[in-house]
């Protein structure tokens, strides 16, 4: 939606005054996955859907919220006990909360938002909710916090107030991104770099299975505290080792017979893939693409097999890019549904296309979802 689009929403719910306006993007990420909360790196870039609010203070204690996709009111005071009962509205309450626990006062407001992030497609429809009011809110309110406490907001909102145990990299792209460029953090030390990407010959093109599996945040966190665990046994010898991310393959199977068969398997596949991300970011650096295609698919095959949390839908189309002599391909984000993220060459681009529609239909009974990715800005007032 436009911003005139949103401001009339606003008018006609809150009446003629003007409040202001205010974007934040999802985000793809290239390479890097289940990484940052193993204290790795991420690859993530942001992109040109995300969610667009107006938002006016109101001179109360109270928020009223209407979410314009889904023609849904929420009313909800900033008080612990005051959490709403709409699923989305939890995510408003707990930035809300989490400015609070931080020292920061908030006002009542009145507020609509609408979005064009796909949502369940791992493209981070919630992170860019949580970054959009994140940053109005600072802006708003005048109250100071930096960019990356931003982000540590929006991933406390999922810890506190949804229950999702995610790390950083989906605020923190929305928050950082920058138009044309992808960005490298290192989410232990929270460095990060500017990558500029416009792969000549190449198009990065998301295929979304439109099926989102169940307990998917269930599943998330139990992928989590099997990385912890696996640390935490590794540590026992080796104290530097805070995270998986300082960890060798040597250290892991010195535990291995400490640890369940599952515990090896996701830790194992997180040094993997700790050590993809590392020599995709010189393959980059090189311009050698070739290289970053062949991690991308290794990683698949790492989220498939070891982290398990890929899905016959994504395996599937996954397969068709490698058939069809796709540079890279994987599933993207948290996975259990979603989408694959593709390297194809120019030239190959529109018979991939095809060819994976019809052959996911003829599979699956439904034509997978195209969106070419944009890299662009991170969140903004309008
Ligand atoms: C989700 C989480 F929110 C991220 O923090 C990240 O772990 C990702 O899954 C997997 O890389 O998007």
């Amino acid at each position: 939606m436009t911003k005139e689009q949103v401001l009339k929403v606003y008018q006609e719910k809150f009446g003629n005054d003007t409040p202001e306006v205010y974007a934040s993007p999802g985000r793809v990420n290239l390479i890097g996955e289940h990484t940052d909360y193993n204290g790795s790196f991420v690859f993530p870039g942001a992109i040109d859907k995300g969610m667009v609010a107006a938002i006016r203070l109101n001179g109360t204690d109270k928020v009223r919220a209407y979410a314009i996709d889904l023609n849904e009111c929420s009313e909800f005071g900033l008080n612990e006990e005051d959490l709403p009962k709409e699923g989305w509205a939890k995510y408003i309450f707990g930035v809300c909360r989490e400015i609070v626990k931080r020292g920061g006062k908030v006002a009542g407001f009145d507020t609509v938002f609408a979005g064009d992030v796909p949502l369940g497609a791992g493209m981070s429809s919630s992170a860019a909710l949580e970054s959009t009011y994140a940053f109005a809110l600072n802006d708003m309110l005048n109250l100071g916090i930096d960019t990356f406490e931003l982000a540590r907001i929006g991933q406390s909102t999922e810890h506190n107030y949804v229950g999702v145990k995610c790390g950083i990299m989906d605020q923190f792209a929305s928050l950082f991104g920058k138009k044309g460029h992808l960005i490298r953090l290192d989410t232990k030390s929270m460095e990060y770099q500017y990558f500029p990407f416009n792969p000549e010959g190449y198009k990065l093109v998301l295929l979304d299975t439109v099926v989102k599996h169940e307990l998917a945040s269930s599943a998330y966190n139990k992928r989590r505290e099997s990385c912890e665990h696996a640390a935490a046994t590794i540590a026992k010898r080796h104290p530097e080792v805070k995270f998986l991310r300082d960890a060798t393959m040597e250290m892991l199977d010195e535990v291995k017979q400490e640890i369940s068969e599952e515990d090896y398997m996701r830790a194992k596949y997180v040094i993997e893939e700790t050590q993809r991300v590392r020599e995709v970011s010189d393959a980059l650096e090189r311009g050698d693409y070739e290289t970053v295609g062949a991690k991308m698919y290794e990683t698949h095959h790492g989220m498939s097999k070891l982290y398990e949390v890929s899905c016959e839908e994504l395996d599937f189309l996954n397969g068709v890019a490698r058939e069809h002599g796709v540079t890279g391909s994987r599933v993207m984000g948290g996975g259990f549904g979603g989408c694959t993220i593709n390297l194809v060459k120019d030239e190959l681009y529109d018979s991939f296309i095809a060819d994976a529609k019809r052959q996911f239909k003829d599979k699956f009974g439904h034509e997978p979802k195209v969106y070419d990715v944009v890299i662009s800005d991170g969140a903004r007032k309008l």
